[in-house]
């Protein structure tokens, strides 16, 4: 009786001390548990724990999510060339990532850009920059469009003089228009329905992912219970939108034959592929790869820079004074019966400041997306295994006292010299940095400059007396809720 207690306990404390142990020299951090790893020290509230743990043990630390060891990097000096390391490089296929691609391809076979690693993300993320760069990524030929967009939402917004408005995702329709003329060569109207309902299901499918959630982790719970509804929601909403983008697609692919003058990513991808298969060539462009990157584009391009237009809108009618200041430019630079266009993009250095310390407070992607070693590494003395999940807090670079003035205010003067010319210091990574930098950051750089400058000369933002309500949400950082009055300024001024 006595020796099967003892042997027992033996066999718990092995139990327990294996999943304590860290690997050899493995950066510190909180204590894990058979199981559930370090869970319970970093729920319920994982930003603070976080910020525990940063302050116990330091610019790199390791915890244990489920039964597998992650570590977080805070110091953008030591992040900096592990982000541009091709050995930090790698993902893990996960699990937003591999339901869409079953739901594509019926296969685990990783697809796209943001997912995966290796031959097949240099492939997919090499041909489609190159082809929006062809497509006036980072040029002017988007300017137009960018034009047409707003010219729609200054119609929507003087409208509303006088009344309370929720801004919330006013921008999504224009900022998704913006990608889709891109990546299909034409615009919605914003009446059309589906293009709202889209919007709608990203946003859930977003607001509703929590990545810590067992569920997510341990792929044989869904075998044995598929209807649970942290997989049915997530489900739904992905198999709809990929079911419109195969709709679009499907059409597109007949009126691409038709009309030679068209331009867009999918004809570049279709054309390319067409022509490899007629030559007999080995290609790597493919319908599932097409599919998977065009749900990215889609996503990362417009859920982010119709936030980050939210955050703006929000920042700049709790500041009133560094709205005036603003304006007070736009109006000396551009003149009151003219709106900005991208040519004043470099005489505009307050406003351009405003722009980047909008995007520091908003700090909307604090952690990137999770990468992986793909290769033993060695840093700062600690040893990471292979196929270790790697989490840069980008945060850090963003809000840290260590780096500014007034870390918890709006003041556009962080980014202004004495000069008072725009500069961006090292450690302020909003688009992330290295290997795996928003492909997007060209054109979110020109829409936001556009959009932003147009909506702060053309009108007037005062928030109002109502409750702001701030909602939690664990992967994209989202402003409150709140009520604004807009009032026209500069009502004749024209492209
Ligand atoms: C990221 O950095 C910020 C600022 O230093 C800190 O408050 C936060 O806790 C950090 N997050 C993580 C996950 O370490
Ligand atoms: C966790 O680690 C095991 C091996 O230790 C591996 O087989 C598994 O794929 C990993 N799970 C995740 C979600 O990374
Ligand atoms: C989810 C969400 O807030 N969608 C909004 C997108 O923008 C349109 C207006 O252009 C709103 O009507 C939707 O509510």
């Amino acid at each position: 009786m006595w020796t099967t207690i003892a042997l027992a306990l033996t066999v718990l404390f092995i139990i327990f001390y294996k999943a304590a142990l860290r690997p050899p020299c493995f950066p510190p951090g909180p204590f894990a548990l058979p199981i559930v790893g370090s869970i319970f020290s970093i729920l319920p509230s994982p930003k603070e724990s976080f910020s525990r743990f940063q302050k116990k043990y330091g610019p790199i630390c390791s915890y244990k999510v489920f039964d597998n060891w992650s570590i977080i990097v805070n110091d953008p000096a030591l992040m900096k060339p592990l982000l541009a390391d091709p050995v930090f490089s790698g993902r893990k296929h996960l699990y937003l990532f591999s339901l869409r691609d079953e739901v594509i391809s019926g296969e685990k076979m990783p697809l796209g850009i943001l997912g995966t690693s290796g031959d097949v993300w240099k492939n997919q993320r090499r041909f489609t920059l190159r082809s929006l760069k062809d497509l006036g990524f980072g040029r002017n030929s988007i300017e137009p469009i960018m034009q047409k967009e707003l010219e729609d939402l200054i119609n929507t917004f003087s409208q509303t003089e006088g009344q309370k408005v929720d801004v919330g995702l006013t921008f999504n329709s224009s900022i998704i228009n913006v990608i889709w003329a891109m990546v299909i060569g034409k615009r919605f109207s914003h009446e059309d329905v589906r293009l709202l309902e889209l919007v709608d299901k990203v946003n859930k499918m977003l607001q509703s992912f929590n990545p810590f959630h067992p569920a997510y982790r341990f792929p044989i719970i869904k075998k044995f219970f598929p209807n649970l509804d942290v997989y049915k929601s997530q489900d739904t909403y992905m198999r709809q939108l990929l079911s419109f983008i195969e709709d679009e697609t499907a059409q597109y692919e007949k009126e691409l034959l038709a009309d030679e003058s068209s331009f867009s990513y999918i004809r570049a991808y279709l054309k390319e592929m067409k022509e490899a298969e007629t030559e007999g060539k080995e290609t790597p462009l493919n319908m599932h790869h097409l599919k998977a990157n065009i749900f990215e584009l889609f996503l990362a391009g417009s859920e982010t820079t119709a936030s980050t237009l939210w955050w703006a809108v929000y920042l700049l009618a709790s500041n009133p004074d560094v709205q005036k200041t603003i304006q007070k430019e736009l109006d000396e630079v551009i003149g009151e019966d003219k709106l900005p266009t991208l040519a004043h993009m470099d005489s505009l250095p307050y406003t351009t400041a405003a722009i980047y310390e909008v995007q520091r407070v908003a700090d909307l992607v604090p952690f990137a997306v999770p990468h992986e070693t793909t290769e033993d590494a060695t840093v700062s003395g600690y040893r990471i295994p292979k196929g270790t999940t790697v989490m840069f807090n980008l945060s850090h670079g963003l809000k840290d006292p260590k780096y500014w003035k007034y870390p918890d205010r709006f003041y556009p003067e962080h980014f202004l010299t004495e000069e008072g010319k725009p500069y961006k210091p090292e450690n302020f990574m909003p688009f992330g940095s290295g290997k795996r930098v928003c492909l997007g950051e060209s054109l979110a750089r020109l829409e936001l400059f556009l959009f932003f400058a147009t909506l702060v000369h053309r009108f007037s933002w005062k928030l109002s007396d109502d409750p702001i309500v701030w909602e939690k949400s664990i992967v994209l950082s989202r402003p409150p809720r709140f009520m604004v009055e807009i009032s026209n300024r500069n009502s004749n001024a024209v492209f």
